[in-house]
């Protein structure tokens, strides 16, 4: 990618202009090609100041995920070590299912800018405006047995509740199963997908999805008074890029700590960022609603429920919503 090598030579000499003469030898193409290139990098938002006398100099880097901006400040050892960047995408999940199928590695990240049909889960719908907020996905192929693979999940809800709450030193909340809350609004939502056999998991792909910059207006009115964006909360517009950079590296931290360790250590993790225990809820699993109260998360994820009449039911896939609010602690 000739926009990236360019970047990177600017990026290389901070202080000084470098001529255009320098950067179409060094990379072996004609001056106007270089000239296209920088009138194109300036379009995408990079502030390049140009001599007539001197060359180019990088004054300015848009908040762009793309991998010339993510990879100067990643602090990961594997994960994000490949980026597939889109401005555009479908899902940033499909992508990296098709990208996984044809043997994408573990670690390698899907990033769009914007995608057009964003998943929930059930086949719901995820909001997901142009430049605002952090859509990615990630490959993992962890060696583990199938019945572990909820295990995940919780795993990534810890990272991301984790990655929110040092970037902004705010206290983020886990929802059942894994939605991520501040001040009882969501803030981020997971969906993963598994393609495995009985016995293998082939890939899981960790799809996540963060609300960064959305303002109360672009929330459609149906989700605007549960919803929320790390900038509502901290007041402040804030740097994607910097934020990926948490994220991936809780990720990292975190899927090294389930590889190695016992599955408490997830489980209890979870529980302490979630503190649904003794909360009255309202489940929604395959069109049954059931109330009562949030005992416990189970070895295998599932929510253990007492209802009403006393009776313990597992709940092992569904919604729940909380009678009542949150304290902040
Ligand atoms: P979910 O099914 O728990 O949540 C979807 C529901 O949340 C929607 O029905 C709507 O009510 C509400 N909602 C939709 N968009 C937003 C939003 N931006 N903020 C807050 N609430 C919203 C949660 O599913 C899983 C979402 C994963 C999204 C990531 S983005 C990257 C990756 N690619 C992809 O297609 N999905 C994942």
């Amino acid at each position: 990618m000739m926009d990236d090598e360019i970047l990177k030579l600017l990026r290389e000499s901070p202080s000084a202009f470098l001529s255009g003469e320098e950067i179409s030898r060094r990379l072996k193409v004609s001056r106007t090609a270089v000239w296209k290139r920088i009138q194109r990098l300036k379009g995408q938002g990079y502030g390049i100041k140009a001599s007539t006398r001197s060359g180019y100099r990088l004054i300015q880097s848009p908040d762009l995920l793309t991998p010339s901006e993510i990879k100067p400040i990643l602090k990961t050892q594997w994960i994000g070590k490949t980026i597939h960047h889109f401005h555009e995408l479908d899902s940033t999940n499909s992508k990296a299912y098709q990208l996984a199928l044809n043997g994408a590695k573990e670690g390698e990240v899907v990033i769009a800018e914007f995608q057009e049909k964003g998943r929930g889960r059930l086949g719901r719908k995820w909001s997901s405006p142009p430049f605002l907020n952090l859509y990615l996905s990630v490959i993992l192929r962890p060696n583990i047995s199938p019945h572990r693979a909820s295990f995940i999940t919780l795993m990534a809800a810890i990272a991301a509740a984790d990655a929110i709450q040092k970037f902004s030193g705010l206290l983020p909340l886990i929802k059942w199963p894994n939605d991520i809350l501040l001040r009882d609004r969501k803030i981020a939502g997971l969906l993963n997908e598994i393609h495995s056999e009985m016995d293998r998991i082939h890939f899981v792909i960790l799809g996540i999805g963060v609300n960064l910059n959305m303002d109360h207006q672009i929330f459609s009115k149906e989700i605007r008074a549960v919803s929320t964006s790390l900038k509502i909360e901290m007041g402040q517009p804030i740097s994607r890029k910097m934020f990926l950079r948490s994220l991936l590296l809780e990720l990292e931290k975190w899927y090294s700590i389930f590889l190695k360790e016992d599955s408490e250590v997830i489980l209890k993790a979870w529980r302490d960022r979630a503190r649904i225990q003794g909360r009255q809820v309202k489940v929604t699993s395959f069109g049954k609603v059931l109330t009562g109260t949030a005992v416990e998360i189970d070895s295998d994820g599932a929510l253990i429920l007492e209802t009403e009449d006393g009776k313990r039911t597992r709940v092992v896939a569904g919604d729940v919503e909380y009678k009542t609010k949150t304290e902040v602690l």
